[in-house]
């Protein structure tokens, strides 16, 4: 099986030796003699490390585990498919402009490992650094947007500030018209935030991490966590109980369910978050728009389909559903910036559930329980961390202690109230 993995024509110093005639073969039957990326072992009793969620961001941690670390006994357990959690329900932008300086480090950290990603796990994540605006309206967003860019840039991260008729320049069919409701005195600018192709993410770490051992169980739910006193020692799932000394939470969207089964309370509410795209287009739109104050961001993805979201719904819910309302407010909103796209037809519309935090920062930390470990929380902005946030909880895991990178993010600074406010980051999702 492994070496089957190895031979999937989308895999790396093979691709060499797979000739196009393979590739012309198996489109003519149909992918029948397609291998399998990554295997689908059977659950074994125990391992050393049992990772709870098949997100971007557990396959991220297990694949650095195995890579930075040596612990390949690790196992990913999945309750549906791999990435059909938030990680394939997100609208792909990642940047690393943030406010706090903590945050700085552990999003740049993932942004540098984004930019040798496709190269790393050999395999293309289509990261597009296309550039991300954020629009400012008036004087008060521009100020802010001036403090903004000037914090970021003392962390050594790109941002700059564009004026009106560079913006214009950069987005010609962004309504920039002094006359507009809602006029554009300039925007902040990350050149090297962009977009990436979220399912390749999950399936670029998932191969690369069975690739080193890591065993990956689809369709597998964890219904218990057991703990023998103040410490973890395995899971009740589905398929069966598994044991192991070192279980991290990385189940966006349930992280205070899956938490509470080890007798855990975390401070997550969790929202619906919704996005929608237009049928595919031409060329219009490269470089991604945010808007504050219009509230709604919009990219153009590679199929042509423009991509789009705004705000969480307020309420608090499992349902990934998704609604009129927010079709309204979102198209309302895109109209006053884009005006042209009013011939649009809207395609598809969905909801991913997100878990958010009173002070809008991840939880990316140790817990009371010994072995236990929380990756969560990190709301409506997390696909952009997934290397990173994996990168620093196999450290943790693996050295049972934070590394500097995620030392804040503790679930200590609840208690201490050290938070780290981050509510403006995400400018609209938020
Ligand atoms: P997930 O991908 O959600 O993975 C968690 C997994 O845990 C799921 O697959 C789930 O099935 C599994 N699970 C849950 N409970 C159990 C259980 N009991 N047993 C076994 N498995 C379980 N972020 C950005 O940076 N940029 C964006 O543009 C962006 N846009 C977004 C747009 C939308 C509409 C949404 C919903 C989110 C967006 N985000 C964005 C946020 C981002 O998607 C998430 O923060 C990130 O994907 C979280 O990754 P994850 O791997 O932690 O979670
Ligand atoms: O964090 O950049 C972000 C984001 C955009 C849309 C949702 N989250």
């Amino acid at each position: 099986m492994r070496q089957q993995a190895k031979n999937h024509p989308g895999g790396g110093k093979m691709m060499s030796r797979y000739s196009v005639f393979s590739l012309i073969r198996n489109a003519m039957d149909y992918h029948e003699g397609w291998s399998r990326v990554w295997r689908s072992p059977e659950p074994q009793p125990s391992y050393d490390v049992i990772i709870i969620g098949g997100g971007g961001h557990g396959l991220a941690a297990a694949y650095y585990l195995a890579k930075e670390h040596g612990i390949t006994n690790t196992v990913v357990i999945e309750k549906s498919w791999l990435g059909g959690g938030n990680t394939g329900r997100n609208t792909g932008i990642i940047r690393s402009n943030y406010l706090a300086d903590e945050s700085a480090a552990i999003y740049e950290k993932s942004l540098q490992l984004y930019e040798g990603l496709s190269q790393e796990l050999n395999y293309n994540v289509m990261l597009s650094q296309r550039g991300v605006l954020n629009l400012a309206h008036n004087l008060h967003d521009l100020r802010e947007l001036s403090r903004r860019v000037g914090a970021i840039r003392l962390n050594g991260i790109d941002s700059e500030i564009l004026d009106t008729a560079q913006v214009q320049a950069m987005v010609p069919a962004l309504n920039c018209s002094p006359t507009a409701r809602y006029p554009v005195l300039g925007a902040s600018l990350q050149r090297r935030g962009g977009v990436a192709r979220h399912d390749a993410v999950a399936w670029g770490f998932a191969r690369a991490a069975d690739a080193r051992g890591v065993d990956i169980i689809q369709q597998c739910e964890v219904t218990g966590i057991i703990r023998d006193g103040d410490a973890v020692t395995g899971v009740e799932t589905t398929r069966g109980v598994i044991k192991a000394p070192k279980v991290a939470i990385v189940t966006a969207g349930h992280t205070s369910h899956v938490a509470a089964m080890a007798g855990l309370r975390l401070p997550i509410e969790s929202h619906p978050l919704q996005a929608l795209v237009s049928e595919p287009v031409k060329p219009v739109l490269d470089t991604v728009v945010m808007s504050g104050s219009v509230h709604v961001y919009v990219s153009q993805s590679d199929r042509g389909e423009i991509v789009m979201g705004a705000g969480l719904d307020h309420f608090t819910s499992y349902a990934q559903r998704s609604s009129l309302q927010e079709v309204e407010h979102m198209m309302a909103s895109l109209l006053q910036l884009f005006p042209t796209f009013s011939r649009l037809r809207m395609m598809r519309q969905w909801a991913g559930i997100v878990d958010t935090c009173p002070d809008a920062s991840p939880i990316l930390s140790t817990t009371p329980v010994r072995g236990l470990y929380v990756d969560g929380g990190w709301g409506t902005g997390g696909f952009k961390a997934t290397p990173g946030s994996g990168w620093a909880l196999a450290h943790t895991i693996a050295e049972d202690r934070a590394h500097a990178i995620n030392e804040a993010f503790s679930l200590d600074r609840f208690t201490t109230g050290a938070l780290i406010d981050e509510h403006g980051a995400a400018a609209v999702a938020h």
